[in-house]
């Protein structure tokens, strides 16, 4: 897929802004922004050449989901899901935002590159963590781990809350803090009750720049996804090693077996995944759609 290779068949007045791995933006003719979640999907930091049926579709009725359920907690960049018939139901038209250049990460459980980085120096983002921690663990209280945007393809650097009052100004620092908590606990106990852990996840903020957002701090991009979150399965969380991805396990499974030929620490792509894995891994997201919302993915 060469970058000038159009993605979607869009009416006219629709002009491609950006692509990351997995979503595509678009500016509208009236000059919003047409927010795509592709079926793409990226294991170990490649994206892979099999796409995942419908996944664009389920992450945006996710994200759809969490914007009603945060209303009055958070404003949204939200603005209407009539959308080209090209990306119907896998797209929204968002208000375009002055956006904050902070990844706002909030942890409950130690994994990933916070491990890592706790492994290190038994902190993250500056704040000390307790000795003994291992891959899963219950952090003693959710903590906000913040890092700046990195280009396409390098991953996001942390930074302390210091930096953040630096770069953005104290007042939206601590309201973009105060943002992210309040949403990963309110999204954290929803979910608990349904069987699962929300283990961290990631925000991203804007300034509303017209209408009655004008100069607030509003929610942008997709939210409380299973791309922009991690999901475990509550009834087989053990600390001590990896927990199963809900959604990617499948893929990170057959790309690391035998079967696939791949060889994840070299520098050739992916190969193609086969049929049952892509089955599924749409599965997958099926289930946390309707495990999380309570409702039938249709
Ligand atoms: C904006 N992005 C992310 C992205 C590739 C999204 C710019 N409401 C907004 C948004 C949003 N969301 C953005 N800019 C202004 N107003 C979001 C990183 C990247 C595809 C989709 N980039």
């Amino acid at each position: 897929m060469s970058i000038d290779t159009p993605l979607y068949d869009l009416p006219a007045g629709y002009t491609h802004v950006y692509s990351g791995k997995v979503r595509d933006l678009y500016s509208t003719p009236d000059d919003r922004l047409l927010f795509v979640a592709s079926d793409r999907i990226s294991a170990y930091d490649w994206v892979l050449p099999t796409t995942i049926p419908d996944k664009g579709r389920i992450l945006t009725q996710l994200s759809l989901w969490w914007f009603k359920q945060l209303e009055g907690v958070v404003p949204n960049h939200l603005r209407s899901t009539s959308v080209p018939a090209a990306v119907k139901g896998r797209a929204m038209i968002c208000d375009r935002l002055e956006m904050l250049p902070i990844e706002c990460v909030v942890r409950g459980y130690l994994t990933g590159s916070g491990l890592t980085t706790y492994l290190e120096s038994r902190s993250i983002c500056g704040l000390g963590l307790p000795p003994g921690l291992k891959d899963g663990s219950l952090l003693p209280k959710t903590i906000f781990t913040p890092a700046t945007k990195a280009e396409l393809g390098e991953h996001d650097v942390n930074v302390t809350f210091d930096e953040v009052m630096t770069i953005i100004g104290q007042e939206e620092a601590q309201e973009l803090k105060r943002l992210s908590l309040d949403i990963y606990e309110r999204a954290s106990e929803k979910v608990r009750r349904r069987g699962l852990i929300l283990a961290d996840t990631k925000f991203e903020f804007g300034i509303g720049l017209s209408g009655k957002n004008v100069g607030k701090v509003v929610l942008a991009d997709e939210v409380l996804t299973p791309d922009s979150s991690r999901y475990w399965p509550l009834a087989t969380w053990a600390p001590g090693g990896p927990q199963p991805s809900y959604d990617k396990q499948y893929v990170r499974d057959w790309l690391t077996s035998p079967a696939s030929g791949w060889d994840r620490h070299g520098n050739t792509p992916p190969p193609p995944l086969p049929d049952e894995v892509v089955e599924q891994t749409r599965a997958k997201y099926v289930e946390a759609y309707e495990r999380v919302t309570g409702e039938t993915f249709r």
